[in-house]
């Protein structure tokens, strides 16, 4: 009893420093993620629409979109310098702006579906 009572206390600074180490790691993860130098935009599929579907941007943007419909859906731009692959629920889809243009795309499966990212200085 007394030596399990001091095995305790004696672990126990190390079972803080380890907490506050996992703390300060979980911490310091959004930091380092708003301190990358490109910033980026969501857009949410669902209800077979993108939203917001137009969107403008400065040069380095990364878009990110997110299927949260039951139904498969693409990002697939006109001019083909962009197309993900089939996105099931939650799935993502990322794509770096660089050139400023007018880039507009569709969803292959239902191609009444379109949005347009818009790249500006
Ligand atoms: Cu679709």
């Amino acid at each position: 009893m007394r030596f399990s009572l001091w095995r305790l206390v004696v672990a126990r600074p190390s079972v803080v420093a380890l907490v506050m180490l996992a703390l300060s790691a979980a911490l310091a993860t959004p930091v380092l993620l708003s301190a990358a130098p490109g910033k980026s935009v969501q857009v949410n599929i669902a209800k077979f629409a993108y939203g917001p579907n137009d969107v403008t941007v400065t040069p380095g943007t990364t878009v990110v979109w997110t299927n949260q419909d039951e139904t498969p859906h693409t990002v697939t731009s006109k001019d083909k310098s962009f197309a993900s692959k089939g996105l099931d629920t939650g799935d993502k889809f990322e794509h770096t702006f660089s050139a400023e243009g007018d880039f507009t795309y569709i969803c292959t499966i239902h191609p009444y579906m379109n949005g347009t990212v818009h790249v500006r200085k």
